[in-house]
């Protein structure tokens, strides 16, 4: 039930919401007639460890005594600017408040963000096929995984989302777990004799026991994450994306302990989907696209693109890339609805 509020008691109210709203909207009128500054450069521009970030002030109709900048909650300087630092800042959006101190004491604070891009691109990685599996083209692939001889994979779609496991080059499981109608599975990581599988839209991880992927548990999402895209786990972090540009490292019960932002030289990448740590690396899909990012796992760069558009093209596959699973010192790739798997090998420009 709702809870009722007599409109009396509205009316009593709207006054005191008045008072606060047009003050603080004064306020903001005047710091603007006292001050200009550059923060909307700031926010356009990109910017680089080593540079120097400034933040100009122009006063009007006052004089100003001093300014302090505080980024990221990390660190605080007195003065306008400073040298881009990873002691305190990171690749991706970062945050600046401002405070200018001016006519004894009185303060104006800002906040803002600001971009550090890496100088770098990524360099252009290339694959072999090695080998060629079967794959049920019924599977609308939205996560892989492999661990002694056996295929792990969640399926999506709204009473068609599944968790598999079959071994290499069997055309049928032999174990599956379907989910009920209100889950869409998405991507799926082993975790000792667990399997944790994400979902859509549902809030929920689900978890398995990887013998009999027979439903053991499940744990709710925490806040910062808008839905369940892609999973991995690399003891003793759970890595998470969710359709934006961030990947979240959890620990196993969701805590959150730390995320990274992943950054070309020329823009964050969102969509980052499903993942794979591989000989160090963290390797994701880009939903919608036919490559696969080699990622820095401790700063978010991108570090190398595959582009599989050819391997997609040559065998007519319409549906996305979204599978990669390490297998040995290869990968198994796959698709949404493709008929095959295939066992390729990277080759990579350091
Ligand atoms: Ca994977």
């Amino acid at each position: 039930m709702g809870i009722k509020i007599r409109k009396s008691a509205i009316h009593n109210l709207l006054p005191l919401f008045w008072l606060i709203t047009a003050s603080s909207c004064e306020k903001k009128a005047t710091d603007k007639l006292l001050f200009t500054s550059n923060s909307k450069k700031i926010e356009d521009e990109t910017h680089h460890f080593g540079e120097d970030l400034r933040f100009e002030v122009t006063a009007r109709k006052v004089a100003f005594d001093s300014i302090t900048l505080e980024i990221n909650d990390k660190k605080t300087i007195n003065g306008n600017a400073l040298r881009l630092d990873s002691s305190f800042a990171h690749y991706g959006i970062n945050t600046l408040e401002s405070s200018i101190f001016y006519e004894g004491g009185k303060r104006s604070t800002r906040k803002l963000t600001f971009t550090m891009l890496p100088a770098k691109a990524p360099t252009q990685g290339s694959y072999k096929i090695i080998k060629t599996f079967p794959h049920d083209k019924n599977y609308f692939t939205e996560g892989l995984s492999f661990q002694d001889g056996f295929v792990y994979e969640s399926t999506g779609g709204k009473g068609k989302s599944k968790l598999v496991r079959y071994a290499l080059n069997a055309t049928r499981p032999e174990a599956e777990a379907k989910l009920s109608k209100k889950y869409f599975g998405e991507g799926i990581a082993l975790v000792g004799d667990s399997i944790y599988q994400l979902t859509y839209e549902s809030r929920k991880v689900l978890i398995y026991d990887r013998q009999n992927l027979k439903r053991k548990g499940e744990l709710d999402y925490p806040p910062m994450l808008s839905e369940g895209w892609g999973m991995h786990y690399q003891k003793p972090y759970l890595l998470v994306s969710d359709g934006s540009s961030n990947i979240y490292f959890f620990d196993k019960r969701l805590n959150l302990k730390h995320k990274i932002q992943v950054t070309t030289d020329r823009a964050l990448v969102k969509n980052i989907n499903e993942l794979e740590v591989f000989e160090g690396k963290i390797y994701a899909n880009v939903w919608q696209r036919p490559i696969i990012l080699v990622i820095d796992m401790d700063t978010g760069v991108v570090k190398s693109e595959i582009n599989l558009r050819d391997l997609m093209t040559k065998h007519k596959r319409t549906g996305v890339l979204n599978g990669i699973a390490a297998y040995g010192r290869h990968l198994l790739i796959t698709g949404k609805n493709w008929g095959e798997l295939f066992e390729i090998s990277i080759q990579l420009q350091t």
